[in-house]
């Protein structure tokens, strides 16, 4: 298997775990998913993610990510940036 195979499988089963409980602890989940993203793609092991190595669904949105703009996105973007996403997804309900 090709490793970017397994990173979107891997992906796709998170997202849909993380969606079923997405109503509550979200706080905890966007560090989960900040975990998980820098655990696949910090290829170097610096602790940040870089928009090379963020995979390509990443770098789409890595101008919002990246709040402080250093080129890195930081466990605390990505929670951050995960947390921003899904309050707009789940906007209607409030
Ligand atoms: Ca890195
Ligand atoms: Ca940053």
């Amino acid at each position: 298997m090709r490793p970017g195979t397994g990173f979107i499988t891997a992906s796709a089963a998170l997202l849909l775990t993380l969606g079923a409980s997405a109503a509550f602890a979200k706080e905890e989940t966007g560090y989960k998913y900040a975990r998980f993203v820098l655990a696949t793609s910090d290829k170097n092991g610096d602790g940040k993610v870089s928009r090379r190595e963020m995979p390509p669904s990443g770098r789409e949105n890595f101008d919002e990510i990246d709040t402080n703009e250093d080129g890195y996105a930081s466990v605390d973007e990505i929670a951050a940036w995960y947390r921003s996403y899904s309050r707009i997804n789940t906007k209607s309900k409030e």
